[in-house]
């Protein structure tokens, strides 16, 4: 017995002895990571208390001194002598290397997964650690330093007789680890999680650090409790917290099949990302896996068989995808498995088969009677997956009309475009020209070496107002890009820009503005960069000519026109004309008036600098990929354009 015993020991210590000398194998590092990797690994073990529906509050508090203690009111970790090894089960857990999870049998464990190393890890990594149990009226407690036993499992005292549980007080070896300092935001973020993923469990976050220190509110101690009754439904509400939420409700389904426990919460917000997080054990698989396949297959084929049986989407109409679906979407799917295969480069992905089936039965046949109880939400959901669908086939087409412009750069110019000969973009001038007839006096009157004109006819689409697939299609703007140059979005190349002045030209009343205000917002919503290095202008045409013995003045202004009057003295002789518009100069009057680079009046148009960054990054998310312009987002930016400084 006593030479089994010394075998025993033998072993024990060479296993600790291996953690020591090579942390990072079983923690991943010794930084500030693997140190709170292992409050984590002590916590996990109770966690399996909880799930077990033994145990339903754990603290956890970062002591003076950067000491931790894990306390939790479950059964107490067995204390009667383990068969095999002959001391006590809770020694075995603490010495022996990958004893987790050997006791009790069956369930589902949280510390047997991803980093389920055991106890015993944390042990050999810290300096000294003590274990407490509270069973039956009395206090056992062990304690080890750097994974050794250092006194036997012995009773320290009396409790009331029924206090039950479990609590480990360690301090992470200073040798061991770059930094002991704990942070108190890691493990609050953390501990909310499991706390969310273990629907009623109770979780106490205390910060003891500042207790007693002069000056701090609540004598120094900071504190926090997770405590969810809905579980991963709150987790949802939670992450969408700073959304807008398409629909009140929360979806959640919930079974066993094949011996898997799956929960999967899920709610639309109305923006365009995915945030979907799979869980296997409590674990976070961040590279997924079978259960999230399995969900995605089940939310992909029921939406759409509810949306054409409901005739949301023609017969005529493609298939929406999963991503078209899952756009906005936020979800947790959190399944406890006995024995959880983590597969992959980095085991970041559940590998078990039967997760897979488990959760797209399980949410395909709840997903279905969901969304014929809530036909509200489920015409959401679809519209909102439509809208998706369109904006990703709208994007599809823009990304090839620009692609294809890159490939061939001498690509056709419009047909309308009368340019100018001169070659170097910093010479050239391009005159945007709304109306045939005022194009026309235009190409008559313009310096054809240096100024080209492009003709605009008919209403200027408004790019704010507009699918993609329309935008794209529209003659008008299909000419501006390609007469520019630049190409659009992420194929802009500024250096590509054939014209050093895109010059709007439009009639100064205020059909005019309006039209310049829509060829803004579209070179602004497509090329924001012409307008922020300046190379925009509007041409400001006048508004009165007076005429007086052969002496011509123009007015701009109503104020100028007052000057002229006054210096020139008001009689009969003078003949003062109003301009309507453009078309009432002949291209003599326009070239002296509105084209002549000597006497014509332009005015730059410019924004404010954090504007346009902030809006560069609305933009790219806008437009960038699939996404369609949300309303709110059109309304409020339709403002900053037309408040666009034009001096
Ligand atoms: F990590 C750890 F092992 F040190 C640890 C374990 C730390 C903490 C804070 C708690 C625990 C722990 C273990 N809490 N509760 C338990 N429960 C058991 O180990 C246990 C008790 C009874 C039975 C049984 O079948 O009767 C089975 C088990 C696994």
């Amino acid at each position: 017995m006593s030479n089994e015993y010394e075998a025993n020991q033998i072993q024990i210590l060479e296993g600790l002895e291996a953690v020591r000398k090579r942390p990072g194998m079983y923690i991943g590092s010794t930084s500030s990571k693997g140190l709170h990797h292992l409050v984590y690994e002590i916590v996990d073990n109770a966690v399996d208390e909880a799930l077990a529906g033994v145990c339903d509050t754990i603290v956890v508090e970062i002591g003076k001194d950067e000491i931790i203690t894990v306390i939790d009111n479950g059964r107490g970790i067995p204390i009667g002598i383990h068969p095999k090894a002959g001391i006590p089960a809770v020694e075995v857990v603490f010495t022996i290397l990958h004893a987790g999870g050997k006791f009790g049998g069956g369930g589902y464990k949280v510390s047997g997964g991803l980093h389920g190393v055991g106890a015993s890890v944390v042990n050999a990594l810290s300096e000294w650690l003590e274990v407490r149990i509270y069973h039956e009226g009395k206090v056992y407690m062990q304690r080890y330093e750097r994974g050794k036993t250092i006194s036997k499992l012995e009773v320290i005292g009396d409790c009331e007789p029924d206090r039950h549980g479990t609590t480990v007080t360690f301090k992470a070896d200073p040798e061991v680890f770059e930094t002991t300092i704990y942070e108190y935001d890691i493990l609050k973020t953390r501990l909310r999680e499991t706390a969310f993923l273990t629907k009623n469990l109770r979780i106490v976050l205390r910060d003891l650090r500042k207790e007693g220190e002069e000056g701090e509110e609540n004598n120094g101690i900071v504190e926090d409790v997770f405590h969810y009754e809905g579980g991963i439904k709150e987790f949802v509400t939670y992450l969408n917290r700073s959304q807008v939420a398409l629909y009140p409700e929360v979806l959640y389904f919930e079974g066993t099949r094949e011996n898997v426990y799956v929960e999967v919460a899920m709610q639309h917000n109305d923006a365009y990302n995915e945030g979907i997080y799979a869980f296997a054990n409590n674990i976070i698989t961040p590279e997924g896996g079978t259960h999230l396949i399995g969900f995605k297959n089940a939310l992909t084929k029921m939406f759409n068989d509810y949306a054409r049986k409901n005739k949301l989407l023609k017969d005529s109409e493609s298939n929406l995808t999963g991503e078209d679906i899952r756009e906005g979407l936020t979800a947790i799917i959190s399944v406890k498995i006995e024995d959880p295969q983590f597969e992959g480069q980095t085991k970041q992905k559940l590998g078990n088969s039967e997760a897979r089936t488990a959760v797209e039965n399980i949410v395909s046949e709840q997903l279905t009677y969901f969304l014929e109880q809530n036909p509200n939400v489920a015409k959401i959901i679809c519209e909102k997956s439509i809208l998706s669908q369109r904006a990703r086939i709208a994007a599809r087409k823009a990304r090839d009309l620009t692609r294809r412009k890159t490939a061939l750069d001498g690509m056709a110019l419009p047909g309308k475009l009368a340019d100018c000969s001169d070659k170097d973009p910093k010479n050239c001038e391009i005159y945007i020209v709304e109306g045939d007839s005022a194009g026309g006096s235009a190409k008559t009157a313009r310096s054809r070496t240096t100024q080209a004109i492009l003709p605009l006819r008919g209403k200027i689409l408004n790019v704010e107002k507009a699918r993609l697939d329309r935008i794209y299609s529209n003659a008008e703007i299909k000419a501006m890009i390609t007469a520019f140059g630049t190409g659009i979005h992420d194929d802009f190349d500024i250096t590509k820009l054939r014209y050093h002045k895109i010059i709007i030209m439009t009639d100064a009343d205020v059909d005019g503005a309006h039209i310049s205000t829509l060829l803004l917002t579209f070179i602004y919503r497509f090329m924001p960069e012409l307008i922020k290095q300046g190379y925009v202008y509007l041409a400001k045409p006048p508004l009165y000519k007076v005429e007086r013995n052969k002496k011509v003045w123009y007015a701009y202004t109503d104020e100028e026109l007052s000057a002229i009057l006054a210096e020139i003295g008001r009689d009969n002789n003078n003949k003062i004309q109003r301009y309507k518009g453009l078309g009432e100069m002949d291209a003599e009057q326009l070239w002296e008036t509105t084209m002549d680079p000597e006497r014509r009046i332009l005015e730059r148009v410019t924004m404010d600098d954090d504007i346009l960054s902030e809006l560069d990054v609305t933009f790219t998310t806008l437009m960038g990929d699939q996404v369609e312009p949300r309303r709110e987002f059109i309304e409020k930016n339709a403002k900053f354009v037309q408040n666009l400084d034009i001096n």
